[in-house]
């Protein structure tokens, strides 16, 4: 039989991975499978968002004080179903959720992690056909195993993740994970309904050619950031530009391009809102994880993100993310 060795699914390569660590009980690698599960099932309706009448607001709004769209709602009930009705997850926070939900049955008590999640980032961009994502976050309980999780398994730092994640729903749809060891990027195949190892071992490119920022904000920017964006369009010594601006308004697919392409991403804070968009628990910590193990930085323009110690599950944050070299050069010239 003629067996192609060079396809591996996600499943494959967790137990591989999970192979190298005898003592490992696998609840991270079934952990992650619920996750893709419910990729599979999200990205399912998401292709099918332009046929069917699930477009559009559902009426309510979220606890941010935006419209909720009904694919939100889809996504965030699938990503709870799985985790709820897997054997690894304790709890959930979510974007669209007010509070943290508890598991409170036997085996949940008994899991080891909780997940903070953003079920559908990027929104907006449902109704026009462009990329949106999952992002996720998977932390270990500091609560006592055995017994419900706690607030204080939510408010974690970033750097206590174990492991992080995003879903891209794009012209194909890749699921990306990292762990300490390294960060792997798995793309749908539609016809085996798998997602299979297409971009082993990502290295973030010490330096790119894009940057991402809102720039119909520049004027809310501060003096710093105003300055480093006049750079990004200028041949500086400084900035090493021009470079080129690409911003799509979804997150997951700004970052996913800069991750592989090497760039930096921006949402700094504004005059208005300080700590800009961003959520710290649901965006920026799962990114920072993800773009720090591939080799890149993240900072808010005064600490490293993933050290930053919450004090409440949707507070946001400025974020500065992307290729080592091009932040440095950022926190050389806005001086953050
Ligand atoms: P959402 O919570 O409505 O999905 O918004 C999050 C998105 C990010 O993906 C994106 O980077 C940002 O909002 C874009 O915001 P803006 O339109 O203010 O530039």
């Amino acid at each position: 039989m003629n067996v192609n060795r060079k396809v591996l699914t996600l499943d494959e390569f967790t137990l591989q991975q999970l192979r190298q660590f005898p003592t490992a009980t696998g609840e991270l690698s079934r952990l992650l499978r619920d996750l893709a599960l419910a990729a599979k099932r999200v990205n399912v309706e998401v292709n099918k968002a332009g046929l069917v009448d699930i477009l559009g607001d559902v009426g309510s709004v979220n606890v941010q004080g935006e419209d909720v769209k009904k694919l939100d709602v889809f996504a965030n009930n699938q990503f709870l179903g799985v985790l709820q009705h897997g054997i690894s997850c304790a709890g959930v926070g979510s974007e669209e959720l007010d509070e943290f939900v508890v598991f409170d049955d036997e085996l949940s008590n008994n899991s080891k992690y909780i997940v903070h999640m953003d079920p559908l980032d990027g929104s907006g961009n449902i109704d026009v056909n462009v990329s949106i994502g999952t992002i996720f976050g998977v932390y270990r309980r500091v609560s006592e195993l055995g017994k419900p999780c706690t607030k204080e398994d939510f408010l974690q730092p970033g750097k206590n993740q174990v492991a992080a994640g995003y879903v891209v729903y794009g012209s194909s749809t890749m699921f990306v994970y990292a762990t300490r060891r390294g960060v792997n990027g798995f793309t749908l195949d539609p016809s085996i309904g798998e997602f299979t190892l297409s971009h082993p071992e990502i290295q973030c490119p010490p330096t790119g050619k894009f940057y991402s920022v809102n720039h119909g904000n520049f004027f809310q920017y501060n003096e710093g950031v105003r300055k480093y964006i006049d750079g990004c369009q200028k041949k500086t010594k400084e900035t090493g530009g021009p470079y080129t601006q690409r911003y799509i308004g979804s997150m997951v697919a700004d970052v996913h391009r800069n991750l592989i392409k090497g760039g930096i991403f921006m949402y700094p804070g504004t005059t208005d809102k300080p700590n800009g968009k961003l959520r710290l628990l649901y965006e920026a910590n799962p990114f920072a994880f993800i773009v720090e193990v591939a080799g890149g930085l993240a900072t808010n323009g005064a600490d490293r993100i993933l050290d930053i110690q919450p004090t409440e599950l949707h507070q946001r944050t400025p974020l500065f993310i992307g290729s080592k070299n091009m932040m440095i050069e950022l926190e050389e010239v806005a001086k953050l």
